[in-house]
């Protein structure tokens, strides 16, 4: 399988993250992308390759124009202001003031653009989630190339970014783009497969209202784990995307016996389905030794996750997401993808 990779990713290099009231440096770091090119290299999975660039299209057709706008500009603007550390969204339009106005004030556009406060920017990020873009678009060519399978290493990740909000490290949702792209290609229906730990509610709240987009996401249960507010069970689409959402929430200790099972519903939704290619939104915080997250996956389970998915028999397109585990990040992707490559029978 060959991978797409761009050193690049080292532009986004924040230097805080807000985490129980202090601020930490992100678990979202460079070490994880480079601990994984490092496995690829050492497995010998196959050929590395840089992304190339790619029109702007793609990413204008997940995402809203002003929010894109944002993110070119917040860096600069803040800096700018006379701000003295990173940005920091600290004001939301919540339930008690759900003003639809934008605000001018780059504090209130930090609040207006963003679905959480963990995530801080800073010189370089959105560069570098354009090029995380590109990366995942240039392994969704490979696949318009022929390959039947290829890996978008990505950084940072992006399946908490929806169409005009960033959060959860995330700023431009590389497999929603992804996908976009597969349907353009000639997949008539492609499914989006989500197994961070966390739910992707970007990834879902993109394409809620869409039937020609499946997704499905197994995830720690939002009433105590982040995003917190999307993920439920009972979010199945809306409008002509009824019946074209699965989320399948778990609690916490969840072992592979029980995720495996959630798996196999999900590969049986997306058999139903009829999909011509399948998007893996791959984190791999699901890991047993993950810091942030509460499930109890090994480090072997994720080589049978790989083969279970490699038995749909469809293109598929592993984009990277989460995990956090920075030691471990190599070999539990590793296995996904070697598993992926070496089916059980
Ligand atoms: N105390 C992804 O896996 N909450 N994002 C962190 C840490 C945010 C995870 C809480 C988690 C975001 C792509
Ligand atoms: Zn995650």
């Amino acid at each position: 399988m060959k991978t797409v990779y761009s050193p690049e990713h080292t532009l986004r290099n924040a230097k805080t993250e807000l985490t129980g009231g202090q601020l930490v440096t992100p678990f979202e770091c460079p070490q994880r992308a480079n601990y994984v090119l490092d496995a690829i290299k050492l497995a010998q999975l196959g050929d590395v390759v840089m992304p190339t660039q790619w029109s702007r299209h793609w990413v204008d057709s997940v995402h809203d124009k002003n929010y894109l706008t944002f993110l070119d500009t917040v860096w600069q603007r803040w800096v700018n202001a006379g701000n003295q550390g990173e940005a920091i969204p600290n004001v939301w339009p919540s339930r008690s003031m759900p003003s639809q106005r934008i605000p001018r004030h780059i504090e209130g556009q930090l609040g207006y653009y963003s679905l959480a406060g963990e995530t801080s920017i800073s010189e370089g990020t959105a560069e570098a989630a354009w090029v995380s873009a590109n990366v995942a678009l240039s392994a969704a060519e490979l696949l318009n190339h022929g390959e039947h399978s290829a890996f978008a290493l990505c950084r940072p990740p992006g399946h908490h970014a929806s169409n005009d909000q960033f959060g959860g490290y995330c700023f431009i949702n590389n497999a929603a783009i992804a996908a976009q792209k597969l349907r353009y290609d000639g997949a008539h229906r492609v499914a989006i497969l989500d197994v961070d730990f966390h739910h992707g509610n970007g990834t879902q709240d993109i394409f809620y209202r869409r039937d020609d987009v499946l997704f499905c996401s197994i995830h720690g249960d939002p009433m105590v784990a982040f995003p917190y507010f999307l993920g439920f069970a009972d979010e199945i689409g809306e409008g002509p995307g009824k019946g074209f959402n699965l989320n399948i929430p778990l609690p916490r200790g969840t072992s592979y016996s029980i995720w495996r099972a959630a798996l196999c519903r999900a590969i049986t939704k997306i058999l139903s389905y009829g999909a011509d290619a399948v998007v893996v939104s791959l984190g791999v915080d699901t890991y047993e030794k993950d810091p942030i997250s509460f499930f109890k996956l090994k480090s072997n389970d994720f080589i049978n996750m790989g083969q279970t998915i490699a038995e749909m028999g469809l293109p598929t397109l592993f984009v990277m997401e989460g995990g956090y585990a920075v030691e471990e990040i190599g070999t539990n992707t590793v296995n996904v993808l070697k598993g992926f490559e070496n089916p059980t029978g």
